[in-house]
């Protein structure tokens, strides 16, 4: 897993590892190593906060002072890490939902975020940890969603729940949770939608108010499918789900295909939502839980 996220994040570490030793060319920390240093770190998405804090660290310890590489990639680290390390939500976590009762686990994003793949690789994560799955293929905007769905389903032997084209979500929601059993859990895809569009924030409130009628509880989870590729937009999404919805958890995907893998740091701080897992490919082997000591490891190599 440690050598996938490494790989995954070697767009991102890559841009920091080319650019870091230029700005060192004069080895004392000057104003002008820090605002080159703080560029470099915006480039590469990490926000403003994060920067800053890296920046304040070193200037502390080493201003007007000879400073070494090595100490610029430790203090990142060590910033990135504790930034990071109280919104780490263990992914294992999902597989110890209540055993007496049926759970339902709603997967919301904008479309092409990854949210129909990531719910194929949480329901092999889930089956892995011999728990008992089913799918609700929500996204009955487009036929294409449904069978991308049933395609999964039938790969991973998990039973999937579909209606006809255009039919109501939230009605299959309902009757897809009410066939789920104690101890099962009931990950529910939905259709892509633009967060500009009230029409379809409202049919999300509707799927989980009528979740609601079957248990109050539900949606035990909403996970929030943003794509890192999309750099500081995610931003953007994350706050309109936030406030229409609620958002639970964040999955991160496409972790492998950008070098903005630093905006997961940006999200981080700017929602305090926990991070439960990162996507690092298009297979449903490619989703790893959310480590911050892998993460900053992997974005920082030295
Ligand atoms: N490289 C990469 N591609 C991904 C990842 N997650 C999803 N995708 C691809 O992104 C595209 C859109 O994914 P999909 O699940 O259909 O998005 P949805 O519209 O939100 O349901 C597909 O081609 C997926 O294979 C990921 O973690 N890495
Ligand atoms: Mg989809």
């Amino acid at each position: 897993m440690w050598n996938r996220l490494k790989k995954a994040l070697s767009k991102t570490s890559q841009t920091l590892a080319e650019k870091l030793p230029a700005i060192l060319l004069h080895k004392r920390l000057d104003a002008e190593t820090l605002a080159n240093l703080e560029d470099i770190l915006i480039a590469a998405d990490l926000g403003p906060r994060c920067a800053e804090a890296i920046l304040s660290t070193l200037k502390k310890e080493r201003f007007g002072r000879d400073v070494s590489l090595n100490r610029v990639h430790e203090a990142l680290v060590a910033t990135i890490i504790s930034i990071l390390e109280p919104y780490v939500r263990p992914l294992e976590g999902l597989a110890y939902l209540p055993q007496d009762k049926p759970t339902a686990v709603l997967l919301v994003g904008v479309n092409g975020n990854g949210k129909t793949t990531t719910v194929a690789k949480l329901a092999h994560f889930l089956k892995n940890n011999n728990k008992s799955v089913r799918l609700a293929a929500c996204d009955t905007f487009r036929a294409a969603a449904v069978e991308q769905l049933c395609h999964w389903g039938h790969q991973l032997g998990v039973p999937v729940h579909t209606a006809p084209q255009g039919s109501d979500a939230a009605a299959l929601a309902y009757s897809a949770f009410e066939a789920t059993n104690p101890g099962e859990i009931l990950l529910i895809d939905t259709a892509g939608r633009l967060h500009t569009r009230d029409d379809l924030m409202a049919e999300l409130e509707k799927i989980c108010r009528v979740l609601k009628k079957i248990s109050p509880e539900a949606p035990h989870e909403i996970l929030l499918v943003l794509d890192a590729t999309t750099g500081q937009e995610a931003l953007t999404q994350a706050s309109v789900f936030q406030n229409r919805v609620g958002v639970s958890g964040l999955v991160i995907t496409k972790l492998d295909g950008t070098a903005k893998g630093g905006v997961v740091i940006s999200l981080v701080q700017h929602y305090k939502t926990p991070i439960l897992a990162i996507g690092t490919g298009e297979t449903i082997d490619d989703l790893s839980a959310f480590d911050a000591h892998a993460f900053a490891g992997g974005l920082v190599i030295r």
